[in-house]
This record gives C-alpha cells, structure tokens and sequence, in this order.
C-alpha cells in the first residue's frame, strides 16, 4: 500500500482519554476509533493484525480437527429460557425486542446456540466427537469498559464448542485444544502461560486460564519459569493416543502456574527460587470442560451403543482475538511505538524513500514495493525523513527498508531491524530476499 493514498490517521500527541499503552498506541498509529462506549472500528492497518491473529488462531483449530462454522450474532430468548441462563445471565447480556414483540439478544457466548444445532444434526454416538467453532463478535455490556479493545462492549473472539461420548474422550478433547492453543500464542509471538482456573458461572470441573505477562493485566500471577522456555510448535504429540496426550498434558501441568484466585503458597514454595515468576497477566484465553451441564439441561441427547439416549460431554474454549491485539502491544513495545511480531504485523515491511523524486530514489523504492504491494507500506509521502522515521516506529513494522540518495547510488538500501534497532547497508537484492521471508 501506498501511505499517500491511505487511510491511515496516526497521531501525534498522546490522547486524553487512553490509560494504558496499548490503547493509547492503538489510538496513535490508527488502527482503531472509537464509535460509542467499548465499541471500536477497525481501521484498515488493525482490521490487518485482527484478520493475521485469526487465520493463525483458525489453522491451529483446524490442525486439531476442529470444524468452523459461522452462527450469528442475533440470537432467541428462547434458545437461553432452555438451558436457563437467560435469567442467570444478568444484565452483561444485551437484551433487544424485536418487532414482533419477541426476545432477542447479541450473543454473549454461544454454548446453548452451539448444543441446539449439534441436536437437530446429530443423532448417533458413532458421529462423536465433534469439535465446532467459529470466529464471531461478542456483545457483552460490561459496566466499565475500559483500556480500548481490551475490554470492549462489543469484541471478537475465537469460541469452540466440543461433544464428546465419554469423560475420557472429553478430556482428550480438551488436551488437544490445549495443545492448539499453546502452539497458537507461540506463533502469535507472545508467550501465554496456561494457568489452572475457576470455573465460574460456566461451572465445569477442568479450565485453563492463557495469560500474557504486562504490568496492565487485571490478574495477579505465579508460575515456574520453565513455562516459558517450551517449544510446543517442536513438540511431537499423537493427537490420536490417548498416553501422548496424556504425557503432553502431565508434562505441562507439572510446572506450578497459578493466578492470585487459585494460588497456593504450599505448592509454589517447591518452585526452585531462580525459577520463581510473578507479575501480572492479561486473559487472552479460557477453556472450559463443564461436562452434560447443556445437554442435559437442554434435553440433547444422541442414542449410545446400546440404543438407549445418551448426553454428549462439552468443552468450550475461548479465544480474545481482538483483545489479543492490544495484549500483544502490551508485551511488544518501546517508547517509540509498536513492535509487532512478524506474524501478525499488518506489513512485512514499511519502505521508506527519503527522496521522492530522486530517480535513483524511487526506481528503488518502486522495484522493492513491486515484490508485495499487499503488504508492504511504501512511504511515499513528502514529508520530512524525521516524520517518516517517528511513523514507521510508532506503527511498529518488523523491518524498515530506508532508501536515500546518498545509498541509492551505489544500489544500496538500509536495513532496520525494528526491535534490535540493528542497521544494515544491504543490496536491492538482499533486501528483496529478506522481504520474501519475513512470513514465510
Ligand atoms: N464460552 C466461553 C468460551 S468459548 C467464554 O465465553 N469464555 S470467556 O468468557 O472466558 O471469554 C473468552 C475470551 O474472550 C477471554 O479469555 C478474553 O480473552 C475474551 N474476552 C472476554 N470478555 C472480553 C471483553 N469484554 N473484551 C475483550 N475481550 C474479552
């Protein structure tokens, strides 16, 4: 994209009304607006990062064999008065009458939607399990939205809904889920410690809070610091044996991480001192087992091997993708601005010719920009070089690729790492090379 015909309203000053960096960030480099109390749009360089973060959350789900589907947001009363949370629910629920006088609701979660549409297809246990899922906005009227999309009104979030025949096939179920979420955060480029959590008022015996490290987060937390030094993309698990997935999970779980609801000073006092880690961590990620509480309650059943009606046992699990975009910044800045992780950066790169309409200036920058020009950002505005520095920083790119005249001379290009803060002189070629790695 070209950053003269773009839409890309960055700001110079902080704004007034953002309380932590990731907000007041999101606000300058553009990606976001607000439109209304907790409600933002995506402008197109965050919409960019939203749709990275989810494709990567959605391969993670698909390599575990979960299937996307897509339910609306609109939803019945009638839906919730079976599995009797529509009272329990509370006023975070968004309740609108339609003109007919009838009870809707913008969904806040979607478990009894789910459990409805598993029943009218599934009628066998031979067709368990299933693993569903969709990428879908959320409405919940939190009574203090705050801090940007970290907790928003209106928000994305990856939810999974798992049937399974048996407990012991739930609990695999949920160790694989496990695992696609470790390897998610890892490709994300965060590290997301797997805490053991409550299970609050979505009840359930098994649940695993992912929590990202930043001084904002609204958790206290403990853990073993061991955790942070896993490669789950390297770990070989059999997604179809139960013992691998069991020694996955024992392995896992044997290292203390708790948050301050759950902590255990007896239990975190074996933790080996230079080990010991505590801060404060931001929920990015919840699952959930609760067993038959929906199928039950909603009368779900399949016929088991014996004919006679069986209730399948549930998992949901949860992903806060656009909450993940300012948890993300919170991990992954400095005083400049941003620094995405290549992963989900909304460029590979940012080009910036610090002489436009210099021959040799632009004959460089356009053969660079000519490799990606869907996801390279080619500063080619007449500003000033400082300007076009200050911008690329605060916007966070993973790599600069700064042409001037003085370099373009000779065919050279500058190469700025955007976290080491490292500058190399490269060739168009070398620098050609390295744009078509950064995401492969
Ligand atoms: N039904 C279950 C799992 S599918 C569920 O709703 N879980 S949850 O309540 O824990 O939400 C899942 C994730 O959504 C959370 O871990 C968090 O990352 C994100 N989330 C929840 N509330 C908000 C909010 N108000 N703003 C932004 N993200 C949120």
């Amino acid at each position: 994209m070209r950053l003269s015909r773009s839409f890309l309203p960055t700001l110079k000053e902080n704004p007034a009304e953002a309380q932590i960096t990731s907000h007041r960030l999101m606000l300058r480099a553009g990606t976001i607006r607000q439109t209304a109390a907790g409600i933002y749009a995506w402008l197109p360089t965050g919409l960019r990062v939203l749709r990275h973060i989810a494709n990567i959350v959605r391969h993670e789900q698909d390599a575990v064999g979960a299937q996307e589907l897509l339910m609306p947001t609109m939803q019945s009363a009638d839906l919730w008065k079976r599995s009797g949370r529509y009272d329990a629910y509370g006023p975070e629920m968004l309740r609108i009458r339609d003109r007919h006088e009838r009870d809707m609701l913008f969904g806040p979660t979607n478990e009894e939607m789910i459990t409805d549409l598993f029943g009218q297809a599934v009628k066998s246990y031979k067709e368990l399990p299933q693993v569903l899922y969709q990428i879908q906005w959320k409405f919940r009227d939190e009574v203090r939205p705050r801090f940007g999309v970290m907790r928003g009104r209106e928000f994305y979030m990856k939810d999974a809904y798992s049937f399974d025949l048996d407990h012991d096939s739930a609990v695999d179920t949920y160790r694989r889920m496990m695992l696609a979420y470790l390897r998610t955060f890892q490709r994300l480029g965060v590290r997301a410690i797997p805490m053991r959590a409550d299970t609050g008022p979505i009840g359930g015996e098994l649940s695993h809070e992912f929590l990202i490290l930043a001084p904002t987060g609204e958790s206290g937390v403990f853990f073993d610091s061991a955790l942070e030094d896993q490669d789950w993309l390297g770990e070989s698990v059999d997604l179809n044996d139960r013992a691998s997935l069991e020694r996955f999970f024992t392995g896992m779980t044997s290292f203390y991480a708790a948050t301050d609801e759950m902590h255990d000073a007896a239990a975190w006092a074996k933790v080996p001192a230079e080990r010991q880690r505590e801060g404060r961590g931001i929920e990015v990620g919840h699952i959930f087992n609760f067993g038959r509480k929906y199928t039950e309650s909603m009368d779900i059943a399949v016929s088991g091997p014996d004919g006679a009606p069986l209730y399948p046992e549930m998992g949901s699990y949860g992903i806060g993708v656009s909450r993940l975009v300012a948890a993300i910044i919170e991990a992954s800045h400095d005083d400049n601005g941003i620094i995405w992780p290549a992963s989900v950066a909304p460029f590979r790169a940012a080009i910036i010719n610090l002489k436009n309409g210099d021959a040799q200036c632009d004959a460089i920058c356009e053969k660079l920009y000519a490799a990606a020009p869907d996801d390279l950002l080619y500063d080619d505005r007449a500003e000033r070089a400082g300007a076009k520095f200050a911008d690329a920083d605060l916007l966070g790119h993973p790599w600069q690729l700064i042409v001037g005249p003085r370099g373009a001379k000779d065919g050279k290009v500058e190469v700025k790492n955007r976290r080491t803060g490292e500058r190399t002189e490269e060739t168009v070629d070398a620098a050609l090379a390295l744009i078509a790695k950064i995401r492969a």
